[in-house]
């Protein structure tokens, strides 16, 4: 019934500024699942792999220097439209054009410290989870509250 996965990370100014637990909680909030989650500095191989159908605009390099600037908190998130619904919670790309409510809307302001990530479609999120993720690190696990939350 539409399970899907979605790659979500929090970028270096989220993680400085302390916003790692209350990202976390509102995906639990909301009923998803993590599946997985690490901490690291990432490489500039992998930033320039995972932002690839980007490197042709201008922003580019300030966009990899900010990336790349601090470690990143990135995770999978599974259930129902997982990665459209996730993309909600997010808000626009443009924190200013990001309604209150949304990670963006209630916690940033500049395009160029957005403070998270998430995959646009689900064949980026497959790629991108690809890209952060060994196969192994990816947990199959049971909710507990699974028909508490799903019908
Ligand atoms: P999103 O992160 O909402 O998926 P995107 O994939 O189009 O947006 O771009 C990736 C990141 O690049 C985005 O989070 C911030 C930066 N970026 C995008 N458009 C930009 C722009 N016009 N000027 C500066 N930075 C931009
Ligand atoms: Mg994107």
């Amino acid at each position: 019934n539409n399970q899907e996965r979605t790659f979500i990370m929090v970028k270096p100014d989220g993680v400085q500024r302390r916003l790692v637990g209350k990202i976390i909680q509102r995906f639990e909030d909301r009923g998803f699942k993590l599946v997985a989650l690490k901490f690291v500095a990432p490489d500039q191989g992998l930033l320039t792999q995972h932002y690839a159908d980007l490197k042709e605009r201008p922003f580019f390099p300030s966009l990899l220097k900010y990336v790349s600037s601090g470690p990143v908190a990135a995770m999978v998130w599974e259930g129902k439209d997982a990665v459209k619904t996730g993309r909600v919670m997010l808000g626009e790309t443009n924190p200013l054009a990001s309604k209150p409510g949304t990670i963006r809307g209630d916690f940033a302001i500049d395009v160029g410290r957005n403070v998270i990530h998430g995959s646009d479609s689900v064949e980026s999120a497959n790629r991108e989870i690809g890209l952060w993720f060994q196969p192994q690190e990816l947990v199959n696990w049971n909710t507990n509250d699974h028909g508490w939350v799903y019908e």
